[in-house]
């Protein structure tokens, strides 16, 4: 049976299967939906909820790196962490915005995540403990990205597919910015190889898991596909990375750490070996080394800059009583 209720952020369609069928025709014919097309209440909140999530995790993303900007290593590394981390922010920015054209104002989808009910990616519950991190996060939490963002800048939601084609372009520059850190350290002195290796060893499965879980586990998976919000599956994506990944590491003569790792020539692919999917479900639950620490920091950051948020808004509302007030002598 089809939902009665009304549909769509303009709430005028109702959701009878000619209409589901008209839309899916469109998502088939490769139409971008705009903010007030009519559009299922599942395919909307299933936007919601992931551009929301990744918003969120652009902006707690900031939060491992940031920790390294006054440790950095030379003022040159400082400048480009600044403005990595500075991008991240940028792009929490334009994402809470897609969001926003879905009917979701930026307060709800705030308090969500610092209430710790909505989700932010897995792989930002993991301590940054050495410089060579910030390269591996480069490298492999940038590399993952763009491998999973690249296919969203075709997204069916046009708002979602256009903040995600500038969104690459910068993640792109982190990526290399990231492997050119790992590039210096694993030639330097066996103290920086082992720094970058010990790095690797750390990022290498957390950056696996941020594609999500087995095909098989992902609840939102096929529809995502069928309305083209996803355009691979998290399996394919993970494998891509994987493919792509391996030769980068026999390039820096780092060891990926992963015994069953090797590559099949029947598939042209690599196997690689089980993740540890307990890990995984820990961490998405709430449950991840510094979960608890990137919220409070969050909380921390919204409390603190509570002043900012009312300043802005008393001067708004000045300088729309100035305009009128001015309209009204001019009348
Ligand atoms: N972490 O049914 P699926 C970045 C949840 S940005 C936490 O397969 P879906 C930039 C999932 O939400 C990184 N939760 O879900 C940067 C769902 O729970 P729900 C973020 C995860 O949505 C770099 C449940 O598991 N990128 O790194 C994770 O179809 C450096 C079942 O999963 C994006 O958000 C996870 N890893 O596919 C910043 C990209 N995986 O919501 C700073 C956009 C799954 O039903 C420094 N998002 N879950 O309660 C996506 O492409 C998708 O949402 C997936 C998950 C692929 C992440």
């Amino acid at each position: 049976m089809y939902s009665q209720g009304l549909i769509g952020t303009d709430s005028r369609s109702e959701e009878t299967p000619e209409f589901l069928e008209a839309f899916q025709k469109r998502i088939d014919a490769d139409e971008k939906i705009e903010p007030n097309d009519p559009m299922p209440e599942g395919y909307r909140k299933t936007l919601v909820r992931q551009i929301g999530q990744h918003a969120h995790s652009e902006i707690v993303g900031m939060l491992p790196e940031g920790n390294w900007i006054t440790r950095a290593p030379s003022l040159r590394r400082k400048a480009a962490l600044l403005a990595k981390v500075q991008d991240e922010g940028g792009h929490g920015l334009y994402l809470y915005s897609a969001a926003e054209t879905l009917g979701v104002s930026r307060k709800q989808m705030t308090e969500e995540l610092l209430s710790g009910k909505a989700k932010f990616s897995s792989i930002f519950s993991y301590p940054t403990l050495s410089w060579a991190d910030i390269g591996a996060i480069g490298w492999l939490v940038d590399g993952a990205a763009i491998m999973n963002q690249i296919p969203l800048c075709r997204c069916s939601y046009g708002p979602y597919a256009r903040a995600m084609i500038r969104v690459c372009k910068e993640e792109s520059f982190h990526q290399r910015q990231g492997f050119e850190i790992m590039t210096v350290l694993a030639q330097g002195s066996d103290e920086q190889k082992e720094m970058a290796q010990d790095a690797l060893n750390r990022f290498w499965w957390p950056a696996l898991m941020m594609f999500g879980p087995h095909d098989s586990e992902s609840s939102n998976g096929d529809q995502s596909m069928a309305w083209k919000i996803k355009r691979f599956t998290n399996d394919e994506l993970r494998q891509k990375f994987v493919d792509a990944t391996v030769p980068q590491a026999e390039y820096l003569g780092l060891t990926l750490p992963d015994p069953d790792l090797k590559y099949n020539e029947e598939t042209g692919s690599y196997d690689f070996g089980a993740i540890d999917w307990d890990e995984f479900w820990r961490t998405v639950k709430g449950g991840g080394v510094m979960t608890r620490e990137r919220l409070a920091a969050r909380n921390k950051a919204w409390d603190e800059g509570e002043w900012v948020r009312d300043a802005a808004l008393a001067h708004a509302a000045k300088r729309k009583a100035r305009k009128e007030a001015a309209q009204h002598a001019a009348e």
